[in-house]
């Protein structure tokens, strides 16, 4: 069965409540196998906002890559995603970063995630994971391109794994 692995953020409200609750929503769309540690995260990029919650995890489903987005983005709306402004503050980001070893380039789905090797809060989590996985584009290791990576980003590692099974409880 194929293998999804999926970035989750969120810099907005209680953010380890929301990172839980599409774990568990997830958990439809397939079997979740793999969760890494959570990591409090420096924000990337231009807009000035508030630290993130980040983690991904890995998903063995049945689902076809773009039925597999809509399902992200029905949970993302689930937890109240708003799209104000472009890489602004989110409930909930679940972002496709890869795809087995797919390579897809449509105006709505690129896969590889074009921007995951240069993004430590991407590439710290998944090489917890999978520091051996290839990156069927680049060609490189997971591992190899989180040595070469120029992100200076903190990314701290503040919970070992997620138990998406727990009750509701206050987030951070
Ligand atoms: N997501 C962004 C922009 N910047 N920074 C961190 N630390 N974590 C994110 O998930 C993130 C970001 C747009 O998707
Ligand atoms: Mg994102
Ligand atoms: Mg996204």
């Amino acid at each position: 069965m194929p293998e999804a692995w999926i970035g989750l953020g969120s810099n907005l409200g209680r953010r380890r409540e929301h990172l839980r609750a599409a774990l568990w929503e997830l958990g439809r769309s397939g079997h979740v196998l793999r969760v890494s540690s959570l990591y409090e995260t420096e924000p990337v990029g231009a807009v000035r906002q508030d630290g993130f919650l980040n983690a991904v995890l890995c998903l063995e489903t049945q689902l076809p890559p773009r039925a597999l987005l809509g399902q992200l983005m029905l949970v993302e709306s689930g937890r109240g995603r708003v799209r104000v402004e472009r890489n602004g503050p989110r409930t909930l980001d679940l972002d496709l970063l890869f795809y087995d070893d797919a390579v897809i380039e449509e105006a709505e789905l690129l896969v590889p995630h074009p921007r995951l090797h240069e993004r430590r809060f991407v590439l710290v989590p998944l090489c917890e994971l999978a520091p051996g996985l290839l990156h069927p584009v680049l060609k490189r290791s997971l591992g190899d391109l989180l040595e070469a990576v120029e992100d200076r980003s903190a990314v701290i590692e503040v919970e070992k794994s997620l138990d998406w099974t727990e009750g509701t409880q206050a987030g951070c």
